[in-house]
C-alpha cells in the first residue's frame, strides 16, 4: 500500500466518524411470567424500546422518577422512544415485585 492510499483510508474513516450519525437501536424488554428481562438494559437517548408483554394480564413499566409510565395490555407490544438520559429504576404498578433498571446514556 502506498502512503497515499493509507492517508485516504484514514481520511475516509475520519469523515465516516463525523458524517454517519450514531445508529439508534431498538431494544426489547420482555415481561413474561411476572419477570422483566433483561433486568438491566443499557440504551442511549434516541433508542426505541419494544416493551413486550407475553403474559395474559396487563403490566406497566413505571419509572420511579416519573420519566415514563408505559402500559402494556396482555399479549401486546408497546414501543417508546427514549428521549432523556438517566439511570431509571422502573417497576410494574400491578406487580411491584417486577423491577428493572434502564440505563440511558446521553
Ligand atoms: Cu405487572
Amino acid at each position: 500500500m502506498r502512503t497515499g492510499d493509507g492517508l485516504a483510508v484514514v481520511t475516509a474513516l475520519m469523515l465516516g466518524a463525523i458524517i454517519v450519525p450514531a445508529h439508534a437501536a431498538t431494544l426489547q424488554v420482555v415481561m413474561e411470567n411476572l419477570v422483566v428481562s433483561p433486568a438491566e438494559v443499557s440504551a442511549k437517548v434516541g433508542d426505541t424500546v419494544e416493551w413486550i408483554n407475553k403474559d395474559v394480564f396487563v403490566h406497566t413499566a413505571t419509572a420511579r422518577n416519573g420519566d415514563f409510565d408505559i402500559t402494556m395490555p396482555p399479549k401486546k407490544t408497546v414501543t417508546s422512544v427514549l428521549n432523556k438520559a438517566g439511570t431509571i429504576d422502573y417497576y410494574c404498578r400491578y406487580h411491584p415485585n417486577m423491577k428493572a433498571v434502564l440505563r440511558i446514556a446521553p
